[in-house]
């Protein structure tokens, strides 16, 4: 198994990210080849500050070798270092159907968020997410449940390619986790946790510290009723059901048997009590790898030489299979 993902340099990453992505990420090192991006060139899809990116990405890098990722068992890198990311996009671009971009959830919900320009780049997040696994002929894409739509079609580019030029690419795979693949916002119980679309008070950060953490959960919206377990009418229960269980790396049903007849008081603060314990390592290791940016930078200029053998082979069998370029003598 060939795993690729990637996380937004947002800087300050969510349980969200946590449950849905990370800690798969961590999982699939043990699990054959695992290549981690930090996507800078997909911030840019929004508006943004160059200087807020480069520490954006020391402080998601942090973040993420606070969790578990290590350079010694995966390829860790920035996606702005290896060039074929942007090159394979344009390729792509030429068998993916605008009309599927524009009919893309993501794309909708930003570009009617956007005051002020819709950029192309935000149309063509999904070809340069396609580009970021293809070049690498993933077989896995760990990821949340919010880019199944992308997955779908990534593997719909990535046929469509190898239909017209012959077969080149590889067809990847989604993998979502079975518990944890969609958290919702604390507050806003009907929309999922989000770094732009969220509520600040509905957001656990993955640093933020213990006492803002017990708060954001224990204030977490939740109906009338005294019954903790799952349905469409409790949305903000389900959601601590799901986190729980998730942390706790058992069923959500288990869950529901163990809190039977405890109220929402008692199983609030379990919750509370639980993601406090889980997030803790991870901010105490954080402080010490975000000090030292200089070996941040060694590990992900490390990562990209890494990805770069992988990726311009990659690309040497997308040019010819276009016909760009000389044809390759062999050997
Ligand atoms: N609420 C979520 N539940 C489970 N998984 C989630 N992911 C995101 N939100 C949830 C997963 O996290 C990974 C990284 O996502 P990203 O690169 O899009 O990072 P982000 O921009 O910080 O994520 P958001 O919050 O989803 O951002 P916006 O506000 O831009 O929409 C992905 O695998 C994603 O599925």
């Amino acid at each position: 198994m060939r795993t690729f993902s990637g996380i937004q340099p947002t800087g300050r990453k969510h349980l969200g990210n946590y449950l849905g992505a990370i800690v798969q990420w961590v999982a699939h090192q043990e699990r054959g080849e695992a290549i981690y991006c930090l996507v800078d060139l997909h911030a840019m899809s929004v508006p943004y500050e160059p200087a807020g990116l480069r520490e954006a990405v020391y402080d998601t890098a942090a973040t993420l070798l606070a969790a578990g990722l290590d350079p010694g068992r995966c390829i860790f890198f920035r996606q702005g270092d290896v060039h074929e990311h942007t090159e394979l996009t344009w390729m792509l671009s030429s068998v993916t159907a605008h009309g599927d971009l524009t009919r893309m959830h993501q794309f909708k919900e930003k570009s009617a968020a956007q005051r002020e320009l819709v950029s192309a780049a935000l149309l063509y997040y999904p070809v340069l997410m396609a580009a970021d696994v293809l070049v690498y002929r993933a077989t896995a894409v760990p990821v949340g449940d919010d880019q199944r739509q992308h997955i779908e079609l990534m593997r719909d580019v990535a046929a469509r390619f190898n239909a017209r030029f012959g077969e080149t690419l590889v067809v990847p795979e989604g993998h979502y986790p079975e518990v944890g693949a969609r958290i919702m916002d604390l507050q806003l119980p009907d929309r999922k946790m989000s770094t732009t679309g969220g509520s600040p008070q509905g957001t656990v950060y993955i640093l933020d510290d213990p006492k803002t953490v017990a708060k954001k959960i224990r204030s977490a919206v939740t109906d009338s009723g005294s019954e903790v377990v799952r349905a469409p009418d409790k949305p903000g229960i389900s959601n601590l059901i799901e986190i729980l269980a998730a942390v706790r790396g058992i069923a959500p049903h288990e869950i529901e048997a163990s809190f039977n007849g405890s109220g929402y008081g008692a199983f609030k603060g379990a919750v509370a009590d639980a993601v406090v314990e889980y997030l803790a390592p991870v901010r105490e290791r954080y402080e010490a790898l975000r000090a030292d940016e200089g070996e941040l930078e060694r590990i992900l200029a490390a990562g990209a030489e890494k990805a770069r053998a992988i990726a311009s082979t990659t690309m040497l069998d997308v040019r010819e299979a276009m016909g760009v370029g000389p044809v390759r003598a062999r050997q």
